[in-house]
């Protein structure tokens, strides 16, 4: 009798549980809800109950905490967490779970435990039974409690969405040793290109006033492998580098700590003239080389784990090298010396180009880097977006990877969604991001993809970085759209495994997410999978790029012209009574020069080229037919309508799982759909009124003819759209 009411107890707790965590997404993929079924709960019991953790460090803080919060969450129990000298201990007799270095506890003494974790580095693990059995209790071990903080989400993580243990034994590491996110958060809490509230550092309370959300991100962060964090806006504020900031920064990165997880600064380049009133911030200058060491000396002797600096230098309007006629590696080699010491890194970002220069701009970033290849210290990583322009919702791969083999290349990624319809806009970027890892750039020949030259393996390079732009704010979820929540966590994944499929990602985020049931879980991954597809049909098929509206970037403006010409949308479609396109090919810029001759004599042929890209590389004429055997301007027509054909599938396809998953949820992201939809025809309407102007050809009978008027389309203002600094 008094255990069932024992049971019902539990039951009705964890019902209140879930009635207090109202399901608003704050939890993000850290649900821990309730076991649903018997088989299940019986099984995570068995794991949970009753766990050993040998060994003290702040991470087995964490660590218990993480523990005894799943168990309670998944189960209504509180897990005994044991410490080393219990009885039982040396057999390991009685627990679930044994977690610990080799050698942390009599269980974990023996050699053959040393030996498991060979080669796995400070942040990989083993997960499996004792050497030579094949049952007991589960063991986790690793060389650093890192190790073991990223084998217990794991473990947690497959727990959560399968309600079984991963399929053993598991050795794993990660692929880029660096795993960064990149805040893109001013001192005034504004975020650039921000689409979720204000920035969540509080800086005018820091660091006396430590907000809770800071070590709830510092653990989502850590659950999917991402080990440090820029926290300053590349447009960068030199403020952030004096004594009182670095306190506050400190507070930061104290909280950060025991989650493995670094802080970095961006470097505002002039800072020595604007702090401290130096007459120069020529890299060559004694003066100013001290300014920086000391500096770095400075910063360190407060955060002994300051993971380094991220700099944009010489690039929309912001000071570097070549204001004091140096180049960027004498730039980047001078913060590189100062923090070296302390064992600190440099980003040096390659996103550089000039309106001043008459040169293409998708071309301008190689021209400056290629012949700085090799000059470059140890400890630089030069930092290149995945595409040429900027973040579109689809580009080719950058034609730096590949070209500069003696130098390490990081990978940024944007998992804000700028160009991909910010926080209204529901599209999952775990296939964008892939589409570049798995890129094969072809040099020096076959099988060189972005992701090993990024992650070192085909230079032999030791520092490797994958960054994402961050799409984090201080709105209730995080994201501001749930689904934001999945490119976070995809970013995290792909950056411990670049193998992982964006399906698999999806998968497992949607059982941590939604918790539904297989065929709910489907229709939700069917809605992801054809997300980002779908956004690039409605705003830029074809390859078309950069036709949003100036500024704000919000909505459609392939009109934008006027003022700096790269800065324009007619740069990139130039359209005419011709056609559309921008010729790429060595008729017109020859930006295909820059790529591998194999890619190069595939994509030079309009027949050849995968016709994803066709208008990116070559300005064809609107009755030119393309692989559907439609001409250019049907098929231009069709892929708009297409892409709202298909978000009003999505739609439907979320009404239709009404039920079967959390209401809160199902409201809010049902809302965001609504808004979506009449982006994505303002999209298709917009663009099409403005280029039907140049083909001079009907709309095709397929398609529902584009409505409105062009004049109120172009008339359209967003003054206070979110994410835009106001000099912008
Ligand atoms: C563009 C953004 C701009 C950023 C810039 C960058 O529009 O706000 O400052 O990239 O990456 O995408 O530096």
């Amino acid at each position: 009798m008094k255990t069932i009411r024992g049971i019902i107890l539990v039951i009705l707790l964890l019902q209140l549980g879930t009635g207090l965590h109202a399901e608003d997404g704050y939890r993000l993929w850290l649900r821990y809800a309730p076991v649903k079924d018997h088989e299940s709960a019986v099984r995570v019991q068995k794991i949970l109950e009753n766990i050993l953790l040998c060994g003290e460090s702040d991470t087995h803080a964490v660590l218990r905490k993480e523990l005894k919060r799943a168990a309670e969450g998944m189960l209504g129990i509180d897990a005994a967490i044991g410490a080393p000298g219990e009885a039982g201990e040396g057999a390991g007799e009685g627990y679930g779970l044994i977690i610990g270095i080799p050698g942390s506890c009599r269980y974990l003494d023996g050699p053959g435990f040393k030996r498991l974790v060979e080669g796995l580095g400070s942040e990989g693990y083993y997960m499996g039974y004792e050497p030579g059995k094949e049952r007991g209790p589960l063991v986790l071990t690793a060389n650093e409690p890192s190790g073991l903080l990223y084998g217990t989400f794991h473990l947690l993580r497959v727990l959560q969405a399968h309600g079984n243990v991963p399929e053993l034994p598991l050795r794993e590491s990660p692929d880029f040793r660096f795993r960064l996110l990149n805040h893109w958060d001013n001192l005034d809490r504004t975020v650039e290109r921000g689409y979720a509230g204000f920035s969540i550092w509080d800086w005018h309370r820091l660091p006396d006033y430590i907000d809770p959300r800071y070590e709830d991100y510092a653990r989502a962060n850590a659950s999917i492998g991402i080990n440090g964090t820029v926290i300053t806006n590349v447009n960068a504020n030199a403020l952030v580098l004096t004594p009182e900031y670095l306190k506050k920064v400190a507070a930061l990165a104290g909280v950060f700590r025991p989650y493995g997880i670094r802080l970095y600064l961006t470097a505002r380049f002039n800072a020595p003239m604007e702090l401290d009133g130096l007459e120069t911030a020529d890299p060559l200058d004694r003066e100013v080389r001290d300014w920086w060491k000391e500096k770095a000396r400075e910063i360190y002797a407060a955060i002994p784990d300051f993971g380094g600096f991220l700099v944009k230098a010489n690039s929309e309007g912001q000071p570097g090298p070549q204001n004091f006629g140096r180049n960027h590696a004498d730039g980047a080699n001078m913060l590189a010396e100062a923090v070296a010491p302390y064992g600190g890194i440099v980003m040096w970002r390659a996103f550089v180009y000039s309106a001043e220069i008459e040169v293409d701009r998708a071309k301008q970033a190689y021209n400056e880097f290629v012949p700085l290849d090799g000059q470059f210290m140890e400890n630089v990583v030069i930092q290149v977006k995945n595409g040429p322009i900027d973040f579109q919702p689809r580009e080719p791969f950058h034609p730096l990877f590949g070209s500069m083999p003696n130098t390490a290349l990081a990978l940024e990624l944007q998992i804000t969604q700028e160009y991909l319809g910010q926080a209204t806009n529901l599209a999952y970027l775990a296939p964008l991001f892939k589409e570049c890892l798995d890129s094969d750039t072809h040099k020096p020949g076959k099988g060189a993809t972005v992701s090993r030259i990024v992650d070192g393996s085909l230079n032999g390079k030791e520092l490797s970085v994958l960054a994402g732009v961050s799409n984090i704010g201080n709105d209730r979820n995080w994201t501001g759209h749930l689904f934001g929540q999945s490119n976070w966590y995809s970013f995290g994944r792909l950056g411990w495994d670049h193998d992982i499929s964006p399906e698999a990602i999806a998968q497992e985020w949607i059982m941590l997410t939604f918790g539904c049931d297989k065929s709910s879980a489907s229709s939700i991954l069917e809605i992801m999978m054809a997300s980002r597809e779908a956004i690039v049909d409605y705003s830029t098929p074809l390859g078309l790029h950069h036709i949003m509206a100036r500024g704000h970037h919000y909505g459609p403006g392939p009109w934008v012209s006027g003022g700096r010409p790269d800065w324009t949308s007619v740069y990139y479609h130039r359209a005419d009574s011709m056609g559309i396109g921008f010729d790429r090919t060595e008729h017109g810029s020859n930006a295909l020069a820059q790529y591998a001759p194999e890619i190069r004599d595939t994509w030079s042929d309009p027949a050849t080229i995968p016709e994803k890209y066709l208008l990116w590389f070559h300005h064809l004429p609107w009755d030119y037919v393309t692989e559907s055997g439609n001409t250019l301007w049907e098929e231009l027509c069709i892929r708009y309508d297409r892409g709202v054909k298909k978000v009003r599938w999505m739609k439907q396809q979320w009404e239709d799982l009404e039920g079967e998953v959390d209401h809160e949820k199902h409201t809010a992201v049902g809302s965001l759909l609504n808004i979506q939809l009449k982006e994505a025809e303002w999209w298709r309407n917009a663009c099409l009124l403005y280029f039907s102007q140049f083909s001079q050809r009907p709309f095709p009978g397929s398609i529902q003819a584009p409505e409105g008027d062009l004049d109120e389309y172009m008339k359209r203002r967003f003054p206070y759209a979110p994410g835009i600094r106001p000099r912008w």
